[in-house]
């Protein structure tokens, strides 16, 4: 498509979709123009890739998650279909400003972190590897919160992205399922009938995912819940308008926020509601389409594959076990081996607070048909088996990972170390009666989006190096290596990078009113804020960093920009300490005269995909400092390392991957293993022992009891003192010590350029086996059994 063409099409959307003319037109209108205009060239490909899939008769796979954490769309689109210059063209031409026409579309943000990030990578690798595949999830109404700060402290903001124009989805009102809920069960001839006490509409909207190239297009189908009767008219009649538009209400209820709570229990029964809505309905319309292309009920797990992202879908076992049964009539055993050899489970957290468990009081109370079956896949695992002393059901509640685990065909893990921890740990003796079913699927993130989208300047000096070819085969990279030993390369690798730092420089400029050196070291740590990710390590390192200064403000520093950014769960006190406790060490830290331009200390607020893509092109150093064991995978990680940001990070998730693909020499590790953390937790006063060894760490957490940082308020830090001298559960004072030393050698690097570069350059070179391609290529053969569909070539 060139320039013009383009340009004209968006001219006539302006006007005949949106009846704007040109003169009056904002930038608001001249996004829904541009991406009306991509979105035309999405719809072909995504008929054809539906088409071939039918003729084909194709297995497909099916993704269920609560998260998809899709971030922008257009440029996304503009990218796979190799519109870029066309669109900047066409902008030019119309006068525009190409970024601010970009960056005007809101963050679709239907997720909280790593989870719905990897599910919406996964759906770009989908496509891209022309794998018939549909992601189904809710249409949240407002998605992650809105983080601000005031006074330091996090401030949560209702989020409304549904509240602008809307480019990518079309509503499918014709597509709509009632789900039930409450009621009861009548027993009949040896049957069981649920008659459910309420029920709500769920509808469907529908949001193309175009791959590489434009060859192909899955579909993300996302459910909104409406009710099934839109209004009492008899109440409205009699005046009561409230009343009358109730039902509508109750059932909006269901889709209308994501759970911000990445980690501990949250709102019981609506959580529980929204699971089983969003999963029957997916279900339901699984099984639609398979029965409408094959009769024989049986043969479901050949051409249907169900991967549930973590235990969130998981009521879509018992669901499907009693279509099957109740509807289909099959024999129980039989429901339960075809749902067994349909759904697979991804674990992605072994922290016991995060591993779901439903009271079964609630469970019987809300799905009374489910508890029932539920009760008997516990039996029938146990006759099965003779596991009799593992069961899904322990003291009142449902444990929704052993519940998955029964029901699955293959249970994977997201990283090495990760699925290890699982077979020894949570699923010990689940994986003794199963040896083959828990697999490993190391995560991985797109090279789309994060770095041929992301990092022009970057993606541009690898296609000038190696050719094109790279972005749907990223083990190509390496092909860089050679050159990293080449003067000339370095060099241009080098000004990239610091291209990406100025341009970050001015927008942190603008947006904190913070002044930055774009020659100092980019620090960044960026993920949700929890205790187990140990941002509060990181700010030690920061508070001992400038007191050092202070005490010998003559030295040589290596000057240092300390970016963070992060939400905490909004009930998470601790977290939300740690936010505060960063902010006002940036203040602080920021106006010392006798630190200057060598410390700065940065947060941005309200952290998401998009100012993820603006802050990992731009990072030196790429922090991953979590308690060993407790980081399932990371896929930041993969991020910073893909964009030249060597790493200073423990042994924990893929971060043992990834120093073993980057080589040991390029990358910073320090601090305890996952089985050296667990003994050390064993130690009598082991943080007590660690400050009383680190006259740094000392010092540092005596700062925050003075309130140096708390001026008028001494006591603001006693509690997270505290819990570093007496709770010190994730083991940030036996870390600190060697932390704070390998960031002194992190410096000694930094101030050998050349030595960084090179360092930072193989980190680009040895990365492409982190792309998302290569995990579902593998999920592909050693999970879903399907291949990928021939297609012609693409637009
Ligand atoms: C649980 C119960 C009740 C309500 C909410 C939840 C809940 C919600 C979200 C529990 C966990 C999550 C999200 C977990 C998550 O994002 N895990 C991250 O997954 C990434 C992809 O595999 C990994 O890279 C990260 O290591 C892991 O933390």
């Amino acid at each position: 498509m060139t320039r013009d063409e383009l340009k004209a099409e968006m001219l006539r959307h302006l006007q005949y979709s949106f009846g704007k003319d040109p003169a009056h037109a904002q930038v608001r209108d001249w996004r829904m123009a541009l991406s009306m205009a991509v979105r035309d060239r999405i719809v072909e490909p995504w008929f054809a890739a539906t088409r071939a899939t039918y003729s084909g008769q194709h297995k497909r796979v099916y993704y269920l998650s609560l998260e998809f954490l899709i971030g922008r769309l257009l440029e996304d689109a503009i990218v796979n279909l190799g519109l870029g210059q066309a669109a900047r063209e066409a902008c030019a031409a119309l006068d525009l400003d190409f970024e601010a026409v970009m960056t005007d579309e809101p963050d679709a943000a239907l997720g909280n972190g790593g989870l719905g990030r990897l599910a919406a990578c996964f759906l770009d690798s989908l496509s891209t590897l022309s794998i018939p595949a549909h992601g189904y999830g809710i249409r949240y109404e407002h998605g992650l919160f809105k983080q601000s700060f005031h006074e330091g402290r996090q401030v949560e903001q209702a989020e409304d992205w549904l509240n602008q124009p809307h480019a990518w989805e079309f509503e499918r009102a014709e597509s709509s399922y009632e789900i039930g809920f409450w009621g009861e069960v009548e027993e009949k001839d040896g049957r069981a009938i649920w008659h459910p006490g309420d029920a709500v509409l769920a509808r469907a909207y529908d949001t193309p995912v175009i791959g590489w190239q434009g060859r192909w297009a899955n579909t993300l189908r996302l459910w909104g819940a409406k009710p099934t009767k839109l209004f009492d008219l008899a109440r409205f009649n009699t005046g009561d308008f409230t009343a009358a538009a109730q039902p509508e209400e109750a059932a909006r209820t269901i889709s209308r926020v994501l759970y911000p709570d990445d980690t501990t229990d949250a709102g019981r029964e609506l959580r529980l509601k929204q699971e089983y809505f969003f999963a029957a309905a997916s279900i339901r319309d699984i099984l639609r389409r398979y029965t409408s292309e094959y009769d024989d009920i049986r043969r479901l797990p050949h051409k249907v594959a169900i991967q549930l992202n973590d235990t969130h879908p998981a009521i879509a076992g018992p669901e499907l076990v009693r279509i099957l049964h109740d509807e289909h009539g099959l024999a129980f055993d039989e429901a339960v081996q075809i749902a067994s050899a349909t759904l697979n489970y991804t674990n992605h957290t072994l922290l016991p607070e995060a591993l779901e468990r439903w009271s079964e009081g609630l469970m019987r109370h809300l799905l009374p048909r489910h508890m029932r079956l539920i009760e008997q896949i516990d039996d029938w695992h146990a006759r099965t088996t003779k596991g009799r002393t593992l069961s899904a059901i322990d003291q009142g509640s449902v444990k929704m990972g052993e519940l998955s685990f029964m029901l699955a065909n293959r249970v994977n893990g997201v990283s090495a170390l990760h699925t290890g921890l699982m077979k020894k740990t949570v699923f010990a003796e689940l994986d003794r009666l199963h040896p083959d079913r828990i697999v490993n699927q190391t995560n991985g993130v797109t090279p789309r989006r994060w770095l041929l989208a992301c990092n022009p300047g970057l993606s541009g000096l690898v296609t000038e190096t190696i050719g094109t070819g790279w972005e749907d085969d990223l083990e190509r990279l390496g092909q860089l290596d050679p050159h990293v030993s080449d003067a000339g390369f370095r060099a241009r690798f080098a000004a990239v990078k610091r291209a990406n730092k100025a341009h970050l420089s001015d927008w942190i400029g603008r947006e904190m009113g913070i002044s930055v050196d774009p020659d100092a070291m980019f620090d960044v740590q960026i993920k949700r804020i929890h205790e187990y990710k140990r941002q509060l390590m990181n700010v030690l390192d920061v508070i001992a960093t400038w007191h050092a200064m202070r005490g010998e403000p003559g030295l040589d520093w290596v000057p240092r920009v300390k970016i963070f950014g992060g939400k905490a769960a909004p009930g998470y006190q601790t977290a939300k300490e740690i936010i505060r406790l960063i902010n006002d060490v940036a203040t602080v830290v920021n106006s010392d005269p006798a630190i200057g331009d060598r410390l700065k200390v940065v947060y941005p607020p309200n952290y998401n995909v998009s100012m993820a893509e603006r802050l990992i092109p731009a990072a030196d150093l790429s922090e991953q400092i979590s308690t060993a064991g407790k980081e399932a995978s990371g896929t930041g990680n993969m991020k910073f390392a893909l964009n030249g940001a060597p790493t200073i990070g423990t042994l924990d998730g893929a971060n043992v991957e990834i120093r073993e693909r980057v080589g040991a020499g390029n990358f910073f590790l320090f601090g305890l293993t996952a089985e050296e953390a667990m003994a050390r937790r064993e130690v009598p006063d082991h943080a007590g022992r660690a400050i009383a060894a680190s006259p740094e760490l000392a010092q540092a957490i005596a700062h925050l009891e003075r309130g140096t940082f708390s001026p008028g308020e001494p006591d603001r830090y006693r509690h997270l003192a505290q819990i570093l001298r007496h709770h010190d559960y994730f083991l940030v004072c036996s870390d600190f010590a060697a932390y704070h030393a390998k960031q002194r050698a992190v410096d000694a690097v930094f101030r050998d350029r050349d030595a960084w570069v090179a360092m930072a350059a193989r980190n680009t070179a040895r990365s492409g086996w982190f792309s998302s391609d290569r995990t579902i290529r593998s999920y592909a053969a050693e999970i879903w059994d399907v291949t990928p569909v021939e297609v012609g070539p693409g637009a």
